[in-house]
C-alpha cells in the first residue's frame, strides 16, 4: 500500500469519526454543554501573538476538538505547513512556492527557493520602500512643480487593492493626516472621477500596482490617471515625480513609462491576496511611516511562528481552521460571518471574502477529482453594531446556521464618553444571546401573551469565536491577518484543494475581451453567443446608435 493511500484511508477513518461524533454530540445544546463544564469559558481559550481567542461558545467539546486534531494530523497538515515555510511548490497548478511568510521574516532567518536565500531581496525592498516612504512623508519627493505631494492614489484591484485598502483604513488612527489616501480599482470610470474629482494634480502620486501589470482594470485606471495629470500639468516629464509602480513585471512597467527607479518589486512566489506584507503595502506604510510598518510586520511574523510551532490543539489558526471544517463539513453551514465591532475594521471582511473565497472556493481536489464534501464557506459580514440593526435578525431566529467571529479591541482608539463601553457590551451580548438564547419558559414567565411566545423565543446553540486584542494597532492588525491567512491555508489543506490559485476567475475575463470588441466593432456573428447574451450585447449598441 503506498503512503498516499494509507494517508487517504487515515483521513477518511478521521472524517468518519466525526461524523458519528457528530450524531452524538450534535442535538447538544451549547447550555447543556457549559452546564456540564463550568470551567469552559477559562478553559477553552488561547492567547497567540497578543491576539485572544474564545471559542467555548462552539458546539464542540474536548472530544470534538481532539477528533477534529486527528483530522488535521491525518491530512498531513503539519507536513503541509514545513511544505509552506520551507519554499516548495505547493502552488502546483502554477509551479509556484508560497511564501508570504517570508516577506514578514523578522527573524531574518534564511528562506530557500530553489536553493536561494531569497531574505536579501525582501529586506532590500523593505529599505527602498521605507526609504520613498520616509521621503514622502517629509514633504522631500515632491510633485513636478515642486509642490509636497498630499494625496495618495493606489490603482489596483483584487489582491492588489483589497489588503492596503482594508489596512490603511484599520489604521487610520496611526496614519500622517497631512496625506489622503485614495483607492481606485473599478473598471466603472465612476471610481476613478469620485476619487479624483477634489485632488490637485500636482499634489497627486499614484502608486499603480499589479503584480503582472497587464490587468485590464489596472491599466485602464492608470492610463486614466496619467491623462489626466498630463491635462493639468502639460508636461510627460512630469510622469516620473507622480508615479510610482509596484510589479513584478519590470518591462510591463518601462513600457507605460514609469522608470524602473521608481518600481518597487516583489516575486511570483507571493500570492495577489497573500501581497499585503509585499511592495503592494506601499501604500500602507506612506500612511503609517515604516517604524509602524514594521511594528505591523512584527505581528505577522509572530502569528506565523505560533502557527508553525505550536502543537494543534493550541494552535489558533489550526483551531479555527478545524472549527469552521466542523460546523462546514457536519452541520451543513452555508457561510460564516465576521462581525468587527471597531469601525476601523470596517472593510475587513471584504478582504476577507477574497482571502478565503478565492482561495477555498474550488471544486476539485488537488488530484482534478471532483471534491467529495462541501469546501469554503461563503463569508461576509459588517462592523458592529450596524450589524445588529439589520441582519442579525436571521442570525437570532433564521433557519440557517451561521457561526460567527466576534472581533474586538479591548482599548479604544477615541476614548470619547462611554461609547467603547457600549461597543463592547453589545460584542458580548450578542456572542451570548445567540449561544444560549431565551426559551419559551423565560418567555412566558415575562408575561408575554401565549400567542406572541413563539415570536419571542430565542432557541440559541448558534456558535462563535470572540478574537479581542489589546488595541487595534499595526501589530494587532498584522497578527489578525496572518491568523486568518493560515485558517484558510490550513482548510485547503483539509478540504485537499490547492488554496493558492484561482483559474475560476479566468473565464469571465476571456468572455469580456470578446465581448468588448462586439460592444464597439462591428456586430457580433449571431451564432457567436447564446440568445440572452446576444440580446443583451443588441440592446447596449442600440442605446450606442449602433444597430
Ligand atoms: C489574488 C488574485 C487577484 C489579483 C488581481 C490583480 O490573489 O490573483 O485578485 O490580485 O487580479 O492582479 P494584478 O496584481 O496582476 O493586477
Amino acid at each position: 500500500m503506498t503512503e498516499q493511500t494509507t494517508e487517504r484511508q487515515e483521513c477518511e477513518q478521521a472524517w468518519a469519526a466525526l461524523a458519528a461524533h457528530g450524531e452524538d454530540i450534535g442535538g447538544k445544546h451549547l447550555r447543556e454543554l457549559f452546564a456540564d463544564d463550568p470551567t469552559r469559558g477559562e478553559r477553552m481559550t488561547l492567547e497567540a501573538a497578543g491576539l485572544y481567542l474564545d471559542y467555548a461558545k462552539n458546539r464542540a467539546t474536548d472530544l470534538t476538538l481532539e477528533l477534529l486534531c486527528d483530522l488535521a494530523r491525518a491530512a498531513g497538515l503539519r507536513e503541509a505547513i514545513e511544505a509552506m515555510f520551507a519554499g516548495e511548490r505547493i502552488n502546483a497548478t502554477e509551479n509556484r512556492p508560497v511564501l508570504h511568510v517570508a516577506l514578514r521574516n523578522r527573524s531574518h532567518t534564511p528562506v530557500l527557493v530553489d536553493g536561494q536565500d531569497v531574505m536579501p531581496a525582501v529586506n532590500a525592498t523593505l529599505e527602498r520602500m521605507a526609504d520613498f516612504t520616509r521621503r514622502l512623508r517629509a514633504g522631500e519627493w515632491t510633485g513636478h512643480t515642486g509642490r509636497r505631494i498630499r494625496h495618495v492614489v493606489n490603482i489596483g484591484i483584487g489582491g492588489s487593492d483589497l489588503g492596503p485598502v482594508m489596512a490603511c483604513r484599520a489604521l487610520r488612527a496611526f496614519a500622517d493626516r497631512a496625506l489622503t489616501f485614495r483607492f481606485v480599482s473599478n473598471i466603472d470610470a465612476t471610481h476613478f472621477f469620485e476619487e479624483t474629482r477634489d485632488l490637485a494634480p500636482e499634489e497627486t502620486l499614484f502608486i499603480v500596482a499589479s503584480k503582472t501589470f497587464t490587468t485590464q482594470e489596472t491599466m485602464t485606471n492608470a492610463r486614466t490617471a496619467r491623462q489626466w495629470l498630463l491635462d493639468a500639468l502639460r508636461d510627460e516629464q512630469a510622469v516620473a515625480r507622480h508615479f510610482v509602480a509596484v510589479s513584478t513585471n519590470e518591462a510591463e512597467v518601462v513600457k507605460f513609462g514609469i522608470d524602473p527607479a521608481n518600481m518597487f518589486g516583489f516575486w511570483d512566489w507571493v500570492g495577489g491576496r497573500y501581497s499585503m506584507t509585499s511592495a503592494i503595502g506601499l501604500p500602507i506604510m506612506a500612511a503609517i511611516g515604516p517604524e509602524r510598518f514594521m511594528e505591523m510586520l512584527d505581528g505577522f511574523h509572530a502569528m506565523d511562528r505560533h502557527f508553525r510551532e505550536a502543537p494543534f490543539e493550541r494552535n489558533m489558526p489550526v483551531l479555527l481552521a478545524l472549527l469552521g471544517v466542523w460546523y462546514n463539513n457536519f452541520f451543513g453551514a452555508q457561510t460564516h460571518a465576521v462581525l468587527p465591532y471597531d469601525q476601523y475594521l470596517e472593510r475587513f471582511p471584504a478582504y476577507l471574502q477574497q482571502l478565503d473565497m478565492e482561495s477555498n472556493g474550488k471544486g476539485v481536489t488537488k488530484d482534478g477529482m471532483p471534491v467529495a464534501r462541501q469546501t469554503g464557506p461563503i463569508v461576509w459580514g459588517e462592523p458592529g453594531t450596524n450589524g445588529q440593526h439589520a441582519f442579525y435578525q436571521l442570525l437570532h431566529q433564521g433557519t440557517k446556521l451561521v457561526p460567527a467571529d466576534f472581533i474586538g479591541a479591548l482599548r479604544p482608539a477615541h476614548a470619547l464618553g462611554d461609547h467603547h463601553a457600549k461597543l463592547m457590551a453589545n460584542l458580548f451580548a450578542q456572542t451570548e444571546a445567540l449561544a444560549f438564547g431565551k426559551s419559551a419558559e423565560a418567555v412566558r414567565a415575562e408575561g408575554v401573551p401565549d400567542a406572541l411566545v413563539p415570536h419571542k423565543t430565542f432557541a440559541g446553540n448558534r456558535p462563535s469565536n470572540t478574537i479581542l486584542m489589546n488595541t487595534l494597532d499595526p501589530h494587532a492588525l498584522g497578527a489578525l491577518v496572518a491568523l486568518y491567512e493560515h485558517k484558510v491555508f490550513a482548510q485547503g489543506v483539509l478540504w485537499n484543494i490547492h488554496s493558492f490559485d484561482q483559474w475560476g476567475v479566468e473565464l469571465g475575463k476571456v468572455l469580456a475581451n470578446r465581448i468588448l470588441g462586439e460592444l464597439t466593432g462591428p456586430a457580433p456573428d449571431p451564432a457567436a453567443h447564446d440568445s440572452s447574451t446576444r440580446a443583451l450585447i443588441a440592446r447596449y449598441r442600440q442605446a450606442h446608435g449602433r444597430i
